[in-house]
């Protein structure tokens, strides 16, 4: 099988506007969810970098869409995250929109990685973000993440309410625990990014 190595990812954009974006050939895989829930630093384990993408503690802190290369035409793309309360209204919805428009544009887009809170899994956006993939045809695989913050026992009821969700009962989706702190799911998440490049790349 084709293995990918994350080590070597460089920044490579920022992108605004979905509109005038004409990147459409090579292969994506983007990350998704809730502001707050630990997407870059999902980033920053998985290339073993500390700060190549953004972090903090005030959500909303990633505001554009971020494109990292982890080889040439093959990228890892930082999704501003939805649903933060505390940004104006308008800026809320650009993000929103922003990431909805995203999904049904662009082409090259091979997988999801969707982080949720593992304290606050299947919220209100999550669901649209689900049925948005599955109407696109596009395999998620979601990350119950911070599990850190839970009991093992706490962990694994999580884990089974959430595959039990009937949302989740997709060939296209699946679900596993992550925790950036202690590398939980990380080996998981390098197989299913390995998997989603192998089965697309033309070699
Ligand atoms: N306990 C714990 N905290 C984490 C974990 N991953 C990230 N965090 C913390 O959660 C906060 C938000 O992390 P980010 O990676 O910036 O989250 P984000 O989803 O990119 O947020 P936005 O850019 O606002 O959408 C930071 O304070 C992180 O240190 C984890 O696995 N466990
Ligand atoms: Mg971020």
């Amino acid at each position: 099988m084709y293995i990918q190595n994350y080590h070597n990812t460089i920044f490579l954009k920022s992108i605004a506007n979905i509109k005038k974006e004409k990147y459409r050939h090579g292969l994506e895989i983007a990350i998704i969810g809730y502001s707050n829930s630990g997407k870059s630093t999902i980033i920053n384990v998985l290339t073993h970098q500390k700060k190549l993408a953004k972090v903090s503690k005030t959500p909303g802190r990633t505001q554009l869409i971020n494109v990292f290369e982890v080889v040439p035409k093959i990228r890892l793309i930082d999704l501003p995250g939805y649903g933060y309360a505390r940004v104006p209204k308008n800026v809320k919805l650009n993000f929103q929109n922003m990431v909805f428009k995203y999904l049904k544009v662009q082409k090259c887009l091979i997988g999801l990685i969707m982080s949720m809170d593992i304290r606050h899994p299947i919220k209100h956006f999550d669901k649209v973000v689900i049925n948005l993939a599955k109407l696109y045809n596009i395999p998620i695989l979601v990350l119950l993440n911070k599990a850190d913050k839970l009991s093992h026992l706490k962990q694994q009821k999580q884990l089974c309410f959430v595959r039990n969700n009937e949302l989740m009962l997709s060939n296209n989706i699946r679900v596993e625990l992550f925790s950036s702190f202690n590398k939980i799911g990380l080996i998981d998440l390098k197989h299913q990014l390995n998997y989603w490049i192998y089965k697309n790349i033309n070699f």
